[in-house]
């Protein structure tokens, strides 16, 4: 124990300003913590000081000039964490919140993650802080070939291969894709999340989605609960709640309120997944001109306000530490019996722990929302095949490796003597494989 907290004081004092990356590293440690008395070579290995330190971090300058011919100047990020089982791998985020402790701390929790996929996959991420809302196809172009100009000296297929995340998606993936082609002469699997035109899987997109309902499925099996007849709260209406709604409405489940970062929209009848998918996904608009086109919805300001509308299952799949203790009380007051994190750390430390006290099966996002990454990588099997599998083909696979990821994760947990807590089981079992494979690879 006092391994982890002289580790985790270590990276408090390097790491002073990076509050979501201390937030990760604190809770993967204090889950680690039981490790430690049973592989006593990790510490004399300096296993832990090791893998809290990204092997590289990259920063750059990107500038690009706007549609009125102003130049504009933002920050690109790539922070490449751990290639100890894999090639760098984890997505591009565009926020205007993005900063190196932001990037770190999703860098951190996808080597966990892609390790727990069972894929050989590394943990990377990067991102700019630039604003795609509100900016032209033309803007968005010219930012990304910019900020591809600097990245691809980086990245390969076999080195570091980025994919989406907030604020990046098929639009984004095209633009960074045509400029790695030019720069490099090459057409490989650099990036996933590609169109299906020019080497990207089927179901990709659908897959943190699906991937998320099929590992909550699994968790509920086992406590003789299901989608069917369920009310389902899904926060944020971007990519992965959008497919989250999709699968977890096929299964049975009434999806009755979605939210952005200005609101939520609650509509009672179930929201109308077309006509959100149009305002999102093809007109870039706000969740709030639902309610101008679906009569008998609501529209609330706000989008912490959507914990408190009524259900049986929540999957916070919009943004960290969307989910604080209230909401989680509410949830629980509201009898809610499982959560599941479709984004990556949405609960605050304060209502995971809430959650567990009452007995809400709780799956993290580094167990919930592996499912985009895993099909990235099935994605790279392809691209390295050069062939193109089916919808049904990918799907399946999917659906097998959340399966196993929930059974890796629970197992792991009864083994520590900590049953049923899949935080403290997807951390182990996350971490055996890496700290396996840098047990194996010598002092690098
Ligand atoms: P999108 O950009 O497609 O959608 C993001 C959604 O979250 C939007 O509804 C957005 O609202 C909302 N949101 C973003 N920032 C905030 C904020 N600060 N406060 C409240 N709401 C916010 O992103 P994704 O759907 O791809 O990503 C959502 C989450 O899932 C992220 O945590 C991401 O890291 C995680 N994730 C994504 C994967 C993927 O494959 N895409 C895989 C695994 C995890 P608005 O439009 O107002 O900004
Ligand atoms: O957080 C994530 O796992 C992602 N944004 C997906 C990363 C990927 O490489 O597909």
């Amino acid at each position: 124990m006092s391994y982890v907290n002289d580790v985790y004081e270590l990276v408090q004092r390097r790491n002073p300003a990076e509050p979501e990356f201390l937030q990760a590293v604190k809770e993967v440690l204090e889950s680690l913590a039981p490790v430690f008395g049973k592989r006593p070579e990790f510490r004399s290995a300096g296993l832990l000081e090791r893998i809290v330190e990204p092997e590289r971090q990259l920063m750059f300058r990107v500038p690009w000039m706007d549609d009125g011919g102003k130049v504009q100047v933002n920050r690109g990020f790539r922070v490449q964490f751990s290639s100890a089982i894999g090639p760098y791998k984890g997505g591009l985020r565009f926020h205007p919140s993005v900063n190196l402790g932001i990037i770190k701390f999703l860098g951190f929790e996808q080597v966990f993650k892609n390790s727990l996929t069972g894929q050989p996959i590394g943990g990377g991420k990067g991102g700019s802080d630039f604003d795609p809302k509100g900016k032209s196809d033309n803007e968005v172009m010219r930012f990304c070939q910019s900020f591809m100009s600097e990245l691809f000296r980086y990245i390969d297929a076999d080195t570091d291969v980025p994919a989406g995340d907030i604020g990046v998606g098929g639009r984004e993936i095209g633009y960074l894709f045509g400029q790695f082609k030019k720069l490099t002469n090459q057409f490989n699997g650099v990036l996933t999340g590609k169109g299906l035109a020019f080497g990207g899987s089927l179901a990709r997109k659908e897959a943190t989605g699906y991937g998320l309902v099929y590992l909550v499925e699994k968790m509920m099996e086992a406590k003789g609960k299901s989608f069917k007849g369920a009310k389902v709260v899904v926060s944020g209406s971007g990519n992965v709640a959008i497919y989250a709604h999709e699968k977890a409405t096929q299964l049975g489940g009434k999806v009755v309120a979605m939210s952005d970062s200005n609101g939520y929209i609650f509509d009672p009848s179930g929201v109308d997944l077309d006509l959100v998918k149009r305002l999102k996904e093809v007109e870039r608009r706000r969740i709030k001109d639902y309610c101008a086109e679906k009569k008998g919805a609501e529209y609330h300001d706000g989008c912490e306000g959507i914990w408190q509308v009524p259900c049986s299952i929540a999957l916070p799949s919009a943004t960290q530490n969307e989910l604080d203790e209230a909401g989680a009380k509410t949830l629980v007051k509201n009898g809610c019996f499982a959560v599941a994190e479709g984004a990556n750390m949405p609960c605050t430390p304060e209502a995971a722990e809430v959650f567990l006290k009452n007995g809400v099966m709780f799956a993290p996002g580094k167990a919930a929302n592996a499912g985009g990454v895993a099909t990235s990588a099935l994605e790279m099997s392809q691209n390295s095949q050069r062939l193109s599998w089916t919808f049904e083909e990918v799907d399946a696979k999917l659906k097998q490796i959340m399966i196993n990821i929930y059974t890796s994760a629970a197992t792991s947990a009864e083994e520590y003597g900590m049953k049923d807590n899949l935080i403290a089981g997807a951390n182990i079992a996350g971490f055996l494989k890496v700290a396996d494979a840098m047990m194996a690879q010598g002092l690098v």
